[in-house]
């Protein structure tokens, strides 16, 4: 009778099993990702939970508007510029400042390559089943030809003649706008027609409502399941690409009957041009091609805008010099007449406040790269496979380079400049991102078309910037528009 108090119930048995076991492949699981961190001379830091890793606490402080905090607590912590972390279950080494960028960036190819999260290839599968990796190897071969100089030189007409109808359209006769949403609106609508001639907005909204959803799935957690924004943008991106596929396959009907223009836009482009072996780019790789541009190109270019919009909201002292800038340009004009690629050339005072603004809100926070072979650095190991990570925001901010950091000052572009690697806003070495240009041009265009028509307050002076994972002011930039 005694034993029956000591009879557990099978269920609760089983239960009582399963705990254990559970407990058991944590301690395992949790073994296995610290041991993963052991060995001679790796860079110092913390390593967090297996999988998760530091993921969280990566995220959450883009979240609260400050990303570089995550790298700058540990920066001290650790009194390193590279230590060690685990983020989305890879061995991760950042690497923080200019003698890294330098390192990382002239060891392209010998030491590192470019990676990418394997989410990024979920999105953006390759029909040729290549990697995203060498896909953007090659792209980046052809890319130069789209939108290197005198191919921008081409389409600068219709730049500013998309910009000048989006500002009759979006912001004339408003007393208050999202600066946030238009810019978006802006970026999108101009890459529409630049890529493939779109201007009607019916087929311009068709194609921007899946590449919000596609946009918003990159920044997701990337987990596969329906109904989660990762899983939405995998769909979104496919129906895009059948949507460019079907552009394409026109468009070859109407370059064959001589229904469209050979060079009215980078599709036709696209078409016409062959590789260095003679070769021509397949309808599914151009397909593939227009849309990492377009998703590439788009929060980055549209987070930059903003973030000029925000400033000079804020610095009437420079609203004011790059006002009288621009319109020194606007007056050397009959009345009606367009910007000339010449007038690029006098815009060095916005161009500076531009970049300024590249430095203090990078759109590009940082990127990947991984150890091609076990090599030391700053007297660090770092093995073969680690995922290496450098960070904008954590040079632009570095002191040295930089005398008050979170000072606006435009005079830091004059002359020569900042020192080499420490303005990177575009990464650098033989992988710097090949849009800078384009960035320039628009936003040069883009400044010239605003201030010549308006002043504007920001609504909320304090709105603070969320960072997730492009920066992004947290209601989406509200400003009151004083019209000249
Ligand atoms: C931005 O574009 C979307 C989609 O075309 C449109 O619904 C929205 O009204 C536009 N925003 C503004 C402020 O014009
Ligand atoms: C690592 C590093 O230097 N991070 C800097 C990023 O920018 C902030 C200011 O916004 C600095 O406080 C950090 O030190």
């Amino acid at each position: 009778m005694v034993m029956e108090q000591y009879y557990f119930h099978p269920i609760i048995t089983l239960l009582l099993g399963f705990v254990s076991l559970l407990a058991i492949s944590l301690l395992v699981l949790f073994y296995r990702h610290r041991s993963q961190f052991t060995g001679n001379n790796l860079p110092p830091g913390k390593v967090g939970y297996p999988v998760i890793g530091e993921s969280y606490d990566f995220v959450s402080s883009a979240w609260t508007g400050h990303p570089e905090k995550f790298i700058s607590d540990r920066v001290s912590k650790h009194s390193s510029q590279v230590f060690k972390t685990s983020l989305i279950g890879e061995r991760t080494a950042f690497f923080c400042g200019n003698a890294c960028n330098k390192f990382l960036f002239t060891n392209e190819n010998k030491l590192v390559k470019v990676w990418f999260p394997s989410c990024v290839d979920k999105i953006f599968p390759s029909s040729a089943e290549t990697s995203a990796v060498e896909e953007a190897t090659k792209m980046r071969k052809m890319l130069p030809n789209f939108v290197k100089l005198d191919a921008l030189q081409r389409y600068f007409g219709i730049i500013d003649q998309s910009t000048q109808s989006h500002f009759a359209d979006s912001w004339e006769n408003r007393k208050e706008v999202l600066a946030f949403e238009l810019c978006k609106n802006y970026t999108f609508k101009l890459a529409a027609r630049l890529f493939v001639s779109l201007e009607d907005q019916k087929d311009i909204d068709k194609l921007s409502k899946p590449f919000h959803v596609v946009n918003a799935g990159i920044t997701s957690m990337p987990i596969d399941f329906p109904g989660t924004p990762f899983n939405k943008a995998i769909k979104a991106a496919k129906l895009i690409r059948k949507d460019l596929y079907k552009m394409i396959k026109q468009r070859k009907i109407d370059l064959a009957e001589g229904n469209a223009s050979p060079t009215q836009d980078i599709l036709s482009h696209m078409l016409l041009t062959p590789d260095e072996h003679g070769t021509y780019l397949k309808e599914s790789d151009i397909a593939d091609k227009i849309l990492g541009l377009l998703v590439a190109g788009f929060d980055t270019l549209s987070a930059a805008l903003t973030f000029i919009v925000k400033y000079l909201g804020e610095l009437p002292h420079i609203y004011d010099a790059v006002y009288k800038e621009q319109m020194e340009i606007v007056y050397s004009k009959a009345p009606g007449e367009l910007l000339k690629w010449e007038d690029l050339q006098k815009m060095k005072y916005s161009w500076n406040v531009a970049q300024e603004v590249l430095r203090m809100a990078p759109p590009v926070q940082g990127a990947f790269r991984e150890a091609l072979t076990d090599f030391v650095f700053n007297g660090f190991t770092i093995p073969k496979g680690w995922k290496l990570y450098w960070s904008a925001n954590s040079t632009h901010k570095m002191a040295d380079f930089f005398p008050e950091p979170d000072k606006f000052d435009p005079g830091r572009f004059e002359g020569k400049g900042p020192a080499p690697y420490t303005f990177v806003p575009f990464g650098g070495g033989p992988r710097m991102c090949p849009g800078n240009e384009y960035t320039r041009v628009v936003t040069l265009v883009f400044m010239h078309n605003l201030v010549k028509r308006f002043k504007w307050e920001k609504v909320f002076p304090d709105e603070k910037t969320v960072v997730a994972p492009f920066p992004t002011p947290a209601k989406g930039l509200p400003v009151r528009l004083f019209h000249h």
